[in-house]
């Protein structure tokens, strides 16, 4: 049987914020399929955001959810986590709430391994607030705050999440809804942190301030700034520089923060 979206949504939060092409509710619609897909409970799925357009996410989801504050979603999300390892926790935040505010949080969250899936919606841009560069800007692109193009270069977010320790990395376009239920459903089965770098295009800043057309043009653009990773053997080093992989990027076995603890837990009971 086909999934009734309507079962996972607040109807009376309706309309969303969102504007006109807009890429985040093709992510939120694809984190639905696959919570639906898994067949998780509603009451054992915590959504939690940040702030920003795609930390409205939460308000319009029939689940466990929090908005918290900027940049501090996977602060609230790992207490959560420890408080109660059962529950499927599930983060969703801009680039700039993950990778500059909370770009310390992000690390250290890597590093500890708790099970928790990251979606980063990715627009290049702190949309929210007007359209100011964020650490994921394009090297040249325009924002509010680069009028002349960003000259600084971007952080990518799949490369900052498996430095830091990350056991699960992948990167889809909201233009592909089935690659991006494929990755989401992957990083939720995952047992450690999975971070998605979910490229979503932001109409109304990124894309009239760059000149970028339309939802459709900038997703075309995404489609040629990118390539899929299980071609990547076959493509010469020319057609992928300068252009970004897409699907699963990384993937490790490292042991669970809450398996980790509960393991310290017994051995010092076994000491007593
Ligand atoms: C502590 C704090 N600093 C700054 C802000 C202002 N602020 C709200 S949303 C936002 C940017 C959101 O951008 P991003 O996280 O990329 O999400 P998007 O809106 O693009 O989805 C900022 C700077 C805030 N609310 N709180
Ligand atoms: S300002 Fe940008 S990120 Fe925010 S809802 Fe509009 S298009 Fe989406």
């Amino acid at each position: 049987m086909a999934m009734d979206y309507f079962e996972y949504l607040r109807k009376d939060k309706m309309p969303h914020i969102w504007c006109p092409g807009c890429g985040h509710g093709t992510i939120v619609k694809s984190i639905l399929r696959a919570i639906d897909k898994l067949q998780w409970k509603k009451d054992d799925v915590v959504v939690v955001s940040g702030i920003g357009c795609s930390s409205r996410t939460p308000g319009y989801l029939d689940f466990n959810t929090l908005h918290t504050t900027h940049g501090r979603a996977l602060a609230f999300a790992t207490g959560i986590k420890v408080a109660n390892p059962k529950l499927h926790v599930v983060v969703v935040a801009g680039d700039g709430d993950s990778m500059a505010i909370g770009g310390n949080h992000f690390i250290h969250t890597c590093r500890r391994n708790l099970d928790i899936t990251l979606v980063v919606y990715n627009n290049n841009i702190y949309g929210m607030t007007g359209g100011q560069a964020s650490p994921t800007t394009f090297k040249g692109s325009r924002g509010t705050t680069a009028p002349y193009g960003a000259i600084e270069d971007p952080f990518d977010v799949c490369e900052m999440a498996k430095a830091a320790g990350a056991s699960f990395v992948a990167r889809a376009l909201d233009l592909d809804a089935v690659a991006m239920d494929r990755v989401i459903v992957a990083a939720m089965e995952n047992k450690g942190f999975s971070v998605v770098d979910a490229w979503s295009q932001c109409t109304t800043y990124f894309g009239r301030q760059n000149k970028w057309g339309s939802a459709s043009d900038m997703m075309d653009r995404y489609k040629e700034m990118t390539y899929n990773v299980k071609a990547a053997d076959k493509l010469a080093p020319e057609q992928k520089a300068g252009k970004f992989p897409l699907g699963v990027l990384h993937q490790v076995q490292r042991t669970e923060w809450c398996e980790q603890y509960d393991k310290l837990i017994e051995s010092l009971k076994a000491r007593d």
